[in-house]
């Protein structure tokens, strides 16, 4: 099916892992970047569509790009939304992709419920809340990646990271302890957007919405 899309649309993307499993979902819509992100250097790429365009940012500044209308439209991980607060958003659908968990994890038998703990993370809104929430006083110490060095050199006890098969924390000694939240990435629309192109907006949403097949 092709979307009817009546007024120009920015769409923006991460490379990697959101890119690639949306691209199947915005095919089945009808649209198609022109050039392959992979090879090219470009940041923004023609579509199939004549008034669809993608534009390739970080992961984490989806959210910002959106939120500022620089993007009508963006696909971003629910752990990145959790981060941004989610202003000046509509987060209409669960794409179910780039599927992951938000846990705490440490050494093996290390206590997630013990006092005064430190937690390391790139996650500090996330993990506050999650602490928070149950009545438990922690510190928590931002990190920007390789999270799982911090136990291991004393900077953390714990720390809060995404994990999908776990081999990265295995690697480095570490199990995960606990479940904190179901991560998947979401699509995310500028609430300008969503009123002023709103017939664009819902048939592109609809059109992701059967091919997720919700
Ligand atoms: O890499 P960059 O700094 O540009 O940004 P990013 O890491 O946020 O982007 P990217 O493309 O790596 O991730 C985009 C989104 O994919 C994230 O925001 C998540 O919503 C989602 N996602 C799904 C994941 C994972 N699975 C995942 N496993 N993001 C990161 N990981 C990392 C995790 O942080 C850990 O380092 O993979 C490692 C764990 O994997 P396992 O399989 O060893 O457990
Ligand atoms: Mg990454």
């Amino acid at each position: 099916m092709t979307v009817s899309i009546e007024t120009p649309l920015t769409i923006a993307l991460s490379k990697g892992r959101i890119f690639k499993d949306t691209l199947p979902l915005l095919k089945q819509a009808g649209i198609e970047p022109l050039d392959d992100p992979e090879t090219s250097r470009k940041l923004i790429l023609d579509t199939s569509h004549p008034l669809v365009k993608f534009v390739l940012i970080r992961a984490t500044d989806v959210p910002t790009y959106v939120q500022w209308g620089a993007a009508d439209i963006g696909v971003a991980g629910k752990d990145v939304l959790m981060e941004h607060g989610g202003d000046g958003l509509y987060e209409p659908l669960d794409l179910r992709i780039a599927r992951c968990r938000m846990m705490i994890a440490g050494r093996p038998g290390a206590d997630t419920s013990a006092r005064r703990l430190r937690i390391a993370t790139k996650y500090v809104n996330a993990a506050r809340a999650f602490f928070a929430a149950r009545g438990q006083q922690v510190e928590v110490i931002k990190l920007y990646g390789s999270m799982e060095l911090a136990p291991l050199v004393g900077l953390s006890d714990l720390i809060v990271d995404l994990v999908e098969s776990g081999n990265t924390l295995k690697a480095n000694g570490l199990i995960p302890l606990e479940h904190m939240h179901d991560i998947s990435s979401r699509l995310v629309v500028n609430k300008a957007s969503w009123k002023m192109k709103h017939a664009t907006v819902q048939a592109l949403v609809t059109a992701l919405r059967d091919a997720v097949g919700d």
